[in-house]
């Protein structure tokens, strides 16, 4: 089956064609075309992988989007997508439609790791491998920023106006990263272009929201025998969403996003630090703390004795503290409606998959709500214990005894610095010399590392699920 419409002009190039990304910007991108028109076709760009175009490419681009509540299965036809690009088999090919002038977006989904950034700092990180390629090669870039300033260098070049970089991402003031990280880069090799960069380019932050675990061959099997047509393509999610965007673009030119649902802002970070917070914070918890005790997805981890009880009491009295008021929302109902959405059995969202890059992730999910409990002298018994967690998890075994495939930039240094420990305060210690990660603050704080150490050695000798149930009824 193909396309049902004609395929729409380009005039957005996306970078990180997954799951997340088709079931979210594609997806309002479409619903803001059928809405209001407009000329705002993806292309789409994969850095690495082929597979995303592999799928999409024999199906014209168009696939289908699966919300999946209690009340079963709502497929969404998406035609949002023009072309898909695999920027490894042409770079050059993704610089030119990057500075074609009839693209006035560039967005990103490239996680966490795609930044290239320290965590710790916000900086781009110089010693990337990959980045100091695209600084030697920069008419051959592997990363998004070698991609963002060669294309924007091009557009400099050419005379014609800069695109805006929209980074959607779970990282806090995303797009201002976006800036850092961009800015390091052009400096690096070219100081007027950055100029030019920092005075024309647009770089508007977004809180994006819509559970979407990675798609399996059980999905799509399920999803063709209800269609009777086979879509590779296909994506799975959650019927909640919320995108949250600071209105900034070069020349206004954006899609109607906000005519089918999203909210335009001019300051998005209280609705990122609610997200990063209640949201990914408390996944991230039950990640790791789920996965060691045997759980594999969420909704099985939440529907556990105690795990509930302990996002109750960590919502209540760890993180809600330090989340300030958004405008518009209820910080308490927010919670009570996350707890329903991790509960949802139709999406099976594997614990194994969130636990990945938590040396990326735990930063603005975790660290900064810890530091500011430390700092205000809340308790933070609960964050401790997340965050003692992941150091479990990246040893390598789970409570049962069986090995952890560990995904993760640093899994080699963190696993080795894990070995070599050899009791609960060396590990700990060892962990938090990690500067990408844990600020030095934070190493220093003796109250701190005594009190990871304790909730360590806990979850050695009783295992993660008694250390949940503690917590809840405590
Ligand atoms: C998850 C996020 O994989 C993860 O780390 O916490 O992808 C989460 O599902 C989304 O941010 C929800 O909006």
């Amino acid at each position: 089956m193909q396309r049902t419409g004609p395929t729409p002009k380009i005039g957005i190039v996306h970078i990180g064609p997954g799951a997340f990304f088709r079931a979210f910007n594609a997806v309002y991108t479409h619903e803001a075309m059928q809405q209001s028109g407009g000329d705002w076709g993806i292309l789409a760009v994969s850095l690495q992988s082929p597979t995303a175009r592999d799928q999409l490419a024999p199906q014209d681009g168009w696939y289908q989007a699966v919300t999946r509540g209690p009340d079963g299965d709502h497929p969404l036809r998406v035609e949002a997508i023009s072309q898909v690009l695999v920027a490894p088999e042409d770079p050059g090919a993704v610089v030119a439609a990057m500075a074609d002038p009839s693209v006035r977006i560039v967005s990103l989904t490239i996680t966490e790791k795609g930044y290239r950034h320290v965590p710790a700092s916000g900086r781009l990180n110089m010693h990337d491998p990959d980045v100091q390629h695209d600084l030697s090669n920069p008419d051959a870039p592997k990363t998004a920023v070698g991609f963002l300033v060669a294309a924007l260098a091009a557009r400099h070049a050419a005379g014609v106006a800069p695109f805006t970089v929209q980074s959607c991402d779970n990282l806090p003031n995303n797009g201002a990263l976006a800036r850092r990280i961009v800015l390091d880069f052009a400096s690096a090799f070219d100081p007027a272009l950055a100029d030019w960069i920092a005075a024309e380019v647009c770089f508007p932050s977004s809180m994006v929201d819509r559970i979407t675990p990675a798609t399996t061959e059980l999905d799509l099997d399920g999803l063709a025998r209800a269609t009777g047509v086979r879509d590779e393509a296909a994506v799975f999610c959650e019927p909640f969403r919320q995108w949250v965007i600071e209105d900034s673009f070069v020349g206004g030119a954006r899609p109607d996003w906000d005519k089918v649902g999203a909210q335009m802002v001019r300051d998005v970070a209280a609705h990122e630090t609610m997200k990063l917070r209640c949201l990914n914070g408390t996944h991230s918890t039950l990640a790791y703390l789920g996965y060691l005790a045997g759980f594999q997805t969420i909704s099985d981890t939440v529907a556990a004795d105690g795990y509930a009880q302990m996002l109750r009491r960590l919502w209540r009295d760890e993180i809600l503290p330090s989340v300030p008021q958004p405008e518009g929302e209820d910080l308490a109902a927010y919670c009570e409606a996350l707890l329903e959405r991790y509960r949802n059995p139709a999406i099976r969202h594997r614990t194994w998959q969130i636990a990945m890059d938590g040396s990326q992730k735990l930063p603005q999910r975790l660290l900064g709500t810890l530091a500011d409990g430390l700092a205000a002298g809340r308790g933070v018994d609960g964050l401790v214990l997340a965050v003692a967690g992941w150091i479990r998890y990246m040893g390598g075994t789970d409570d049962a005894g069986a090995p952890i495939e560990l995904k993760d930039p640093l899994a080699e240094q963190l696993k080795a610095a894990s070995d070599k420990a050899g009791s609960a305060a060396e590990r700990v210690a060892s962990f938090l010399s990690f500067r990408d990660i844990f600020p030095a603050e934070m190493a220093e704080n003796a109250h701190l590392t005594d009190a990871l150490t304790r909730a360590y050695a806990a979850l050695e000798a009783r295992g993660a699920h008694a250390c949940v149930k503690d917590y809840a009824d405590a």
